[in-house]
């Protein structure tokens, strides 16, 4: 079964839990170490990536690690054409939608398919939107950002990328945001969403998993709580348990 059908099969029956390591945040020892953290905790898929480029090496290195180290499969989330590594079980083929140059709406996307092509790695369309504050991915990215107190907005943006064919919808507030995509918002593009919902950026408790995961996200991400502590199984645990345990409602 590829990645995409077994995110499928297992969003059919409960939320999912994803944890996004930068390998730009840290050396490829402590990544896995995260990694294999998480993996104790429960997460179900590991995201490999960030909005400060690094190389294929360094790509192909952290994720051989993590590969030998965990069983979890491993998702590209890059930030830029050179962020790819055969070593990956799959690659969010991403579109900044509403980034303001087309580099990220097409660009890099041109320059890495040829190269996914050959490596045979499978890639998952995804249409990614960026919200305020938006953080450095939103500047990096040269988004307009959209408005966290706007569904109008977002559903129009959501319905666009599924029209488009994109598999998978992820609603970004930014790494390391002070405050989540608006619950409101979440449930408003849940309405319409055909395909499953991310939602990350500044989830770092299990109640605001909760809370997210309630509103309609069929999958959860968060990255910098497992950045910031020593103790990575000890603070997942309560947050991934959040995740699985919440229905929409
Ligand atoms: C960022 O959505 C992810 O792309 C995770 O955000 O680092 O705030 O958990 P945090």
């Amino acid at each position: 079964m590829n990645v995409y059908s077994q995110l499928k099969s297992i969003t059919e029956k409960r939320k999912v839990h994803m944890t996004l390591i930068d390998p730009a945040s840290q050396d490829i020892k402590r990544s896995t170490e995260i990694a294999v953290e998480a993996e104790k905790a429960g997460t179900d898929f590991v995201m490999i990536g960030g909005s400060t480029s690094i190389d294929m090496n360094a790509m192909d290195e952290t994720i051989k690690s993590i590969k030998s180290n965990t069983k979890t499969p491993v998702i590209i989330f890059p930030g830029s054409s050179s962020m790819i590594s055969r070593y990956a079980d799959a690659i969010y083929f991403m579109s900044l939608l509403n980034s303001r140059n087309p580099e990220f709406i097409i660009g890099h996307q041109v320059k890495a398919a040829p190269v996914l092509k050959k490596m045979g790695v499978e890639t998952i369309p995804m249409g990614y939107l960026v919200f305020s504050p938006g953080m450095t991915v939103g500047k990096v990215g040269e988004a307009n950002l959209i408005d966290n107190g706007n569904p109008e907005t977002a559903v129009a943006y959501a319905l666009a990328a599924q029209m488009m064919g994109m598999k998978l919808i992820y609603l970004e507030a930014g790494s390391g945001s002070p405050e989540t995509v608006n619950p409101e918002v979440v449930r408003a593009v849940r309405k319409v969403a055909e395909v499953p919902l991310i939602v990350g950026g500044g989830i770092r408790s299990p109640e605001k998993a909760a809370l997210i995961a309630s509103a309609g996200a069929d999958i959860v991400v968060t990255g910098t709580i497992v950045e910031k502590t020593s103790k990575v199984q000890e603070a997942l645990k309560p947050i991934v348990k959040a995740v699985k345990e919440t229905h929409t409602f």
